[in-house]
């Protein structure tokens, strides 16, 4: 067998390492790196299941014009020449790029040297707009410097752990684990502020039910009350002394605990970001740790986590609109030593457009050239119908993509085909300012190229081929960290320089390294408390809902990748509209029904999920479906584009909604081999299981059967009375192609067993058209663990012979023993049938 290979994982910003072992064309194993300072050999299941996203199914191969494969040179001449054609007509701020925390670092800098240095425009945006844009705003406000200053080492090390607007179970899951560990071996108190009661907020020791963007108004309180108690100085202002807007006991609970305890680490993500108050909220978490001095010490600090696997090298080399490159902004000194080392004549001169406002440029046409790499704005920008508009009527949209077909690269003019996770080689830096190699582990497949060479080759053609002759990745990463020496000149803590002449050799090679250590603001004078108050909100009297979206915890964004892994879908197959049981019963909705929402930018389908873990008056949905994975599920055309005023961040969190139950004539739904996209239904949804695709289905009228179901044998029962009908389809080998379970009025069978029977032959039609097995197998109910297959039925049997802690149970069934991300949901489990739900705050 191949040696294992250290790399890192694709996904989230924990960065954790990964060992990879290649065990055929396109098939590794994978496991954590014991030796990974992010992780230690831990992994999350999105992490562990990487292997089942490796394969070549839906991947972009050829560069693409139109719908004609093309080749490279003919594709980048094509590219070069519309990108030369509109600067010379329209000026270099007709161009602009889109770019993304999952480019790598030697990508990412290619693509902001392209367009700040040399195109001379400063209109490149990156979907870190809409993650960490209020945190870098806030950092830039308090530190002069966009420095995260703390490291994971101190979670290990603080007794308090607020997490903000953060399900870190799901989205940080290693993280999470670290912070477990630290409450096992040290009694760490975890605190969650959270408007959902999340998984995360159910294994908390305190969960602070706070109001929609209610934050700042609470962070401002406790700094009162700890100046109160003697614990904070004496600063000031309007807006300070505010009312907490939780329920008094909570406010006392969580003061004392923040009272008691000096090590504390304040763990802020989204739910702080994406808000119109958004780099508010950002300094009144700083405030707190600044003035109570609980930063750049053992176990203390603020501490923004990164979403993307390269939020963080992105930041760094200046991938925002508003700063330049390497920490620097764009006044006349940092301008000329940045054009000094590009040896550019061409420099942009100020700011260029954020993302919000980038798209409005190109929808009113104002810029005609959008290259958009590694991020999927159609489904992923808030008012996405108006960015798809945008999309739509741009003269020249290139899309840089692994996915042939995303919603995206539907409207693009050229598609060009990136080396995608496992094939890509180069660095990343994680939440801990950590960089870390990604090694490929395959060959390139079809003519699939590296992001930061096809940008180089574009760069060539347009004349600035001296600028950009690297011959690898080591030569963008060695020019890069040369540059990150201006950033001191100019007081900076980002300083990479150590590594600007590592050998090829050495690169290959390289270990994780931080920057700036475990405490890079330690000693450095400045920092400056922030006043900040609370906003305050108007309520639309149409709208009287609040919408929330967010994550699930094995899915990741719009899809492309975690949804074509059989065993990721199982945790959640289909966007749940979450309301609390009171409001779904004002608005006439049911669990398990269908619900619509509206809001004033448009409307989207979900099925209804009542749940205790709502506040009354908010409803939540993902962000995860696309176009491609569902026919009304789709979250941003619900979100408005409100920005905070600052960072230019859209505020996803709460936006104004109301809801409707949807009454289909007819449900039903589909197991097929072929990835089905249905045409004319109130409602659909598909997810992946083994050797195909599960589809849920609601129409009104009639069912049309034949524009459902592929060529084949048909068999069929059907019952008049109930409108029941099951066809199974079979192929010529007599093996199930495709199965459809209708209802008019009635229940529709259980999926599971149904969805494992794609494929086979032997007794399984008949099994299928009576929609169970002729021995029945044990019903395992909804699966928890992923990695093991355990369902409900099992854990609860362990529990009722006796396992009553996670540790127990995962002894008797194995579940929660691999990656652990399931752990917090058995908690769950075991709480609701050994003690009441965890004491909630409100
Ligand atoms: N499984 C999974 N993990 C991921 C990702 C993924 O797609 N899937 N994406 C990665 C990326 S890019 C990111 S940015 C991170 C995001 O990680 P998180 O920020 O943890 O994820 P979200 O679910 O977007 O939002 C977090 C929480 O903010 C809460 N919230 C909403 N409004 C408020 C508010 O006003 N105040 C407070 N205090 N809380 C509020 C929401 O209820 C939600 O539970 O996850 C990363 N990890
Ligand atoms: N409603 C709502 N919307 C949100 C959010 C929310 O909480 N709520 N969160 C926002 C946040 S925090 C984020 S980060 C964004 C994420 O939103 P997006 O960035 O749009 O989401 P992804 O699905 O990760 O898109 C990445 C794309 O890059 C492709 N890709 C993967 N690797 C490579 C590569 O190496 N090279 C190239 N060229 N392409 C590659 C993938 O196939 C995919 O099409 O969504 C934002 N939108
Ligand atoms: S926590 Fe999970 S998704 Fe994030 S880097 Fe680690 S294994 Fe990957
Ligand atoms: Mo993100």
């Amino acid at each position: 067998m191949a040696a294992a290979v250290r790399t890192t994982c694709a996904y989230c910003g924990v960065g954790c390492g990964i060992r990879a072992t290649v065990t055929g064309p396109r098939a590794v194993t994978i496991a954590g790196d014991p030796e990974h300072p992010a992780n230690f050999g831990r992994l999350c299941s999105k992490g562990t299941h990487l292997g089942e996203t490796v394969g070549l199914e839906g991947r972009l191969l050829s560069p693409m014009i139109g719908e004609q494969p093309a080749g490279w040179d003919e594709a980048l001449n094509l590219v070069a020449g519309k990108m030369r054609d509109c600067i010379a007509q329209h000026g270099p701020d007709s161009v602009a790029f889109y770019v993304s925390g999952q480019l790598l670092t030697e990508d990412y800098y290619a693509a902001n040297k392209l367009l700040k240095g040399f195109v001379g425009t400063a209109n490149i945006d990156t979907n870190s707009r809409l993650c960490m844009a209020s945190a870098v705003a806030a950092h830039n406000r308090t530190f002069g410097e966009d420095v995260v200053p703390c490291s994971y080492s101190d979670l290990e090390e603080a007794d308090l752990v607020l997490l903000v607007g953060s399900n870190t179970a799901w989205c940080h899951p290693v993280i999470w684990q670290g912070i477990e560990k630290a409450r096992e071996t040290r009694g760490t108190k975890i605190v969650v502020i959270d408007p959902r009661r999340t998984e995360t907020a159910e294994q908390a020791d305190l969960h602070v039910q706070v109001a929609p963007d209610g934050d700042v108004a609470l962070f401002n309180a406790l700094l009162r009350e700890m100046q109160r108690r003697g614990l904070a100085g004496e600063a000031a202002w309007d807006g300070l002394d505010c009312d907490p807007g939780v329920a008094a006991d909570a406010f006392a609970r969580l003061a004392d605990m923040v009272a008691a305890h000096p090590r504390m680490v304040t763990l802020f993500s989204m739910g702080a970001n994406q808000s119109v108050g958004g780099t508010d909220k950002g300094n009144a978490i700083v405030n707190l740790h600044l003035a109570t001095g609980r930063i750049s010490t053992p176990g203390a600090g603020p501490f923004s986590m990164t979403g993307q696997p390269n939020a963080m090298g992105g930041r760094e080399v200046g991938g925002l609109a508003n700063t330049l490159a390497c920490h620097l902004g764009f006044s006349d000194a940092e301008r000329a030593d940045v054009a000094s080392f590009w040896q550019t004549d061409r420099l942009c001169g100020g700011p260029g457009l954020k993302a919000v406002d980038l798209f409005r440029a190109v929808h009113d046409g104002r810029v005609k050239f959008l290259w958009v790499m590694a991020t999927n704005p159609a489904v992923s920008m808030p008012d996405a119908g108006f960015v798809r508009e945008a999309l739509a009527r741009c003269e020249t949209l290139v899309v840089s993509d692994v996915i042939a077909d995303t919603d995206t690269a539907r409207l693009a003019h050229v598609r060009l085909p990136a080396l995608a996770w496992g094939e890509k080689d180069g660095t990343v830096t994680n939440s801990e300012r950590r960089i870390s190699r990604q090694r490929a582990l395959f060959t390139a497949p079809g003519e699939a190229r590296a992001d930061w060479a096809i940008v180089a080759d574009v760069a060539q053609r347009l004349g600035h081929g001296d600028a950009f002759a690297w011959h690898n990745a080591a030569a963008v990463f060695r020019e890069y960290a040369a540059m990150t020496g201006l950033a001191p000149r100019h007081g900076k803590v980002l300083d990479l320089t150590a590594l600007a002449d590592v050998s090829d050799a050495e690169y290959e090679a390289l270990d994780p390294v931080q920057w700036g250590g475990r405490h890079p603001l330690a000693g450095r004078a400045g920092a400056k408390l922030v006043p900040v108050a609370p906003t305050v909100r108007t309520v639309d009297p149409a709208f009287p809902l609040r919408l929330n979206t967010g994550r699930y915890r094995d899915q990741w964004h719009t899809m492309t990748r975690t949804g074509l892994s059989p065993r990721l879908s199982q945790h959640r197959r289909e966007p749940l509209l979450e309301i609390h049981p009171r409001d779904a019963a004002q608005a006439g909705l049911v669990d398990g029904g269908l619900g619509r929402v509206f809001t004033p930018h448009g409307a989207a389908t979900f099925r209804v999920a009542v749940s205790e873990g709502q506040r009354r008056g908010e409803i939540f949905v993902p962000m995860h479906w696309t176009d491609a994975m569902a026919g009304e599920g789709r979250s941003n055309r619900l979100v408005a584009p409100n920005v905070d005023p600052v960072s230019g961040q859209p505020a996803f969190k709460n936006g104004a909604a109301r809801v409707e139950p949807v009454l289909p004539d007819w449900r039903a739904f589909l197991i097929c081999e072929d990835a089905p996209a249905p045409q004319g239904l109130l409602w659909w949804t598909r997810s992946r299981v083994e050797g195909g695709w599960l589809s849920e289905l609601a129409g009104e009228g009639m069912v049309d059967v034949d524009a459902l179901l592929p060529e084949g044998r048909r068999l069929e029962v059907a019952d008049a009375g109930r409108g029941m009908r099951r066809i199974v389809v079979l192929g010529e080998d007599n093996a199930v192609r495709a199965a459809l379970y209708v209802t008019r009025s009635g229940q529709l069978p259980a999926r599971d067993w149904i969805a494992g029977q794609l494929g086979l032959g032997g007794a399984a039609p008949q099994e299928l058209l009576a929609a169970r097995p002729a021995t029945p197998a044990p019903d395992r109910g909804p699966i928890v663990c992923v990695c093991h297959g355990v369902g409900t039925k099992a854990i609860l049997a362990a529990a009722g012979a006796g396992a009553c802690s996670v540790a127990a149970v995962g002894a008797a069934t194995a579940a929660g023993t691999n990656c652990g991300s399931c752990r917090p949901a058995i908690a769950r489990l075991l709480a609701d049938i050994v003690q009441p739900a965890t004491e909630v705050a409100a």
